[in-house]
């Protein structure tokens, strides 16, 4: 895909706005609609955009409209389906054929890890209900071989205890014995057993640190001669597998996977050539995601903004890790360019007395409310309504349920928590973490993210699961926060020098008088502590397996584009544009 090189019309009259010029009144931006026409915006709201207030200071789109809307990729034709689906055929006889536990636990894992576990729903749920892993007393005694089970059992959410690993302990129970500290295999599977643990849970707590002191220094000793091995452990260590969303890390995995002596062609023909269909599929979805936001010339009528279409689309192929949620994807790439839309109007642009107007018109949620406010915001106003309606108007439609008025309560909820920062900010509070945490949880937008997904993913709505959603469950909040805290580790270098309130790492530093570094750190510790609860309430909620996949795939995510503590979103950092360019634009060859 062409990268923009050349300033835009619409980059030409971003820069000039914030210069002032008048002429630009004479000028109109151009878009082009889902019939193909040039649809022109008229800019009355660009007209209203006055200087002298906060800039984002972020650069224009990567991608190019029209190169988007250009991409035909071959492998939407028959001949490659054709070839596909035979190959699952075969794979599905190797799974069933697998007799030996521990090879058909490293099938499973690999499948799920190169992204193609999904056309095996039905045969490995039979597997784990079969009666090799529905028995907990393993009698295994090889520590590999425990905690991948382990890890594999509670990823597909049986109750597995930890006590499995206490054979593993020394005699006075306090840590692991040392005679395993030279089993690299075993030490790097328990290492990534130890990322299912819940709260309290002490002997995968050791195991943890037990597993990352030694492998570490294995490393760091070159005593990994498997160069497969060791790609594998420096993989663990950036980030564990539990913490990996599926489909953007599939391309990595599959590179790893070609080059182990234990591959298996057919299994590697299929990740090869599925995830090559896969990408045709999200090319699909995002060109017509590219053009809804086309059509709703936000950007040119607020300029300031961050204009990321393919950005938020990327994000959901992390969330919505199922082919068929395709419609639930552009969805959720709406809700992530409209959050982002509301999240600049209030960090950037918009003036006190005007946000409050904002806040009281969401807060009323009616037509008329729209009257009172600027234009600027009048546009991002029925944005949002239209957007919340549309999607109730589905549900009630699909399903027989009103979430009008629990959707509406998401938006509330966020513009009355984005309404307290700027309150902050312009006030000059300095918030403790913990009063910061119990309102930024909720800023960073996961509740409209997860009140939609909830009406899109639950097939039959009922009560109790509305009600612990709209309650903000532990799995929401847990969810919701671990979005949060890599998010602050990500931006908030930036936010709090363009102006902003103190994020995460600085509440800590005044809070603590610790340095940045002692802030991050303590950071990090809260996003694993949130993961505890996460796994816990992971095993049992009120609420749909598709749901709960992904309010764990939305911090995951969070992981992913803010991984090494950069912006991979708003800043557009080359590590996350790799990947992203790699799931959805080239090609594998
Ligand atoms: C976070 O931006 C971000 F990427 C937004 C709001 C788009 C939607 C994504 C999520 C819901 C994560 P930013 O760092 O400006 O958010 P805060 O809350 O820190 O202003
Ligand atoms: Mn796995
Ligand atoms: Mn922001
Ligand atoms: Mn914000
Ligand atoms: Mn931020």
């Amino acid at each position: 895909i062409a990268q923009v090189a050349i300033p835009t019309q619409t980059n030409f009259l971003r820069n000039n706005l914030f210069h002032g010029f008048s002429k630009l009144r004479r000028f109109s931006a151009t878009a082009t609609t889902h019939r193909g026409l040039r649809a022109r915006c008229s800019l009355q709201a660009a007209n209203e955009i006055q200087t002298g207030r906060r800039t984002g200071g972020y650069q224009p789109t990567l991608w190019d409209f029209n190169s988007i809307q250009s991409f035909n990729s071959k492998y939407k034709e028959d001949v490659h389906l054709e070839r596909a689906a035979a190959l699952i055929e075969q794979v599905k006889m190797l799974l069933q054929e697998q007799v030996d536990d521990v090879r058909c636990l490293e099938l499973i894992d690999d499948l799920r890890r190169m992204g193609i576990s999904s056309h095996f729903d039905h045969e490995i749920a039979q597997i784990f209900n079969s009666k090799y892993f529905n028995n907990n007393e393993t009698g295994e005694r090889d520590l590999y071989s425990t905690a991948l089970r382990f890890r594999l059992l509670r990823e597909h959410g049986f109750s597995v205890s930890q006590e499995v690993f206490d054979y593993f302990k020394n005699d006075n129970v306090t840590d692991f014995n040392p005679s395993f500290a030279h089993e690299t295999k075993g030490l790097l599977q328990l290492y990534e057993a130890s990322f299912l643990s819940a709260q309290g849970e002490e002997t995968l707590e050791i195991a943890r640190e037990f597993a990352r002191k030694f492998l570490e220094k294995r490393v760091v000793d070159h005593e990994i001669d498997d160069i497969n091995l060791l790609t594998s452990v420096e993989r663990a260590l950036e980030f564990p597998t539990h913490w990996r969303v599926q489909m953007p890390n599939a391309r990595s995995f599959i590179d790893a996977y070609k080059r182990r002596p234990d591959m298996n062609p057919v299994v590697l023909e299929l990740a090869k050539l599925d995830i090559n269909i896969v990408q045709a599929q999200f090319q699909q979805e995002l060109k017509e995601a590219s053009r809804w936001w086309n059509s709703t010339c936000l950007v040119q009528q607020l300029p300031f903004v961050r204009d990321r279409i393919v950005e938020c689309y990327y994000w959901t192929t992390g969330v919505l890790e199922r082919r068929q949620h395709g419609n639930e994807r552009i969805m959720l790439t709406k809700i992530f360019a409209l959050v982002t839309t509301i999240d600049d109007v209030f960090d950037i642009y918009g003036t006190v007395e005007e946000l409050q107007q904002f806040t009281a018109a969401i807060q009323r949620w009616d037509i008329e409310s729209m009257n009172q406010l600027p234009p600027y915001m009048q546009i991002c106003y029925l944005a949002v309504f239209n957007f919340v309606n549309e999607t109730a108007y589905d549900t009630l439609k699909e399903k027989g349920f009103n979430s009008v008025p629990f959707l509406r309560k998401a938006w509330v909820d966020l513009v009355e928590s984005y309404l307290i920062e700027a309150d902050w900010y312009y006030n000059g509070h300095k918030p403790s973490l913990e009063e910061y945490i119990e309102n930024a949880w909720i800023s960073i937008g996961g509740i409209p993210i997860l009140s939609h997904l909830f009406f899109q993913l639950t097939d039959s709505i009922e009560e109790e699961a509305v009600e612990s959603m709209h309650k903000y469950h532990d799995i929401v909040r847990a969810s919701c926060t671990i979005l949060r805290l890599p998010d602050d580790l990500g931006t908030s270098l930036d936010e709090v020098e363009r102006g902003d309130v103190p994020k995460s790492v600085q509440c800590y530093m005044n809070e603590k008088n610790a340095s940045e570094e002692e802030a991050r750190e303590h950071v990090r510790s809260l996003i694993e502590q949130t993961w505890k609860t996460m796994n816990k309430e992971m095993m049992m909620s009120p609420f749909s397996k598709y749901f709960v996949e992904a309010a764990a795939n939305l911090g995951r995510m969070a992981q992913c584009i803010y991984q090494h503590e950069r912006d991979g979103f708003g800043m557009q950092h080359s590590l996350v544009n790799k990947m992203l360019r790699g799931l959805l634009f080239d090609s594998y060859e």
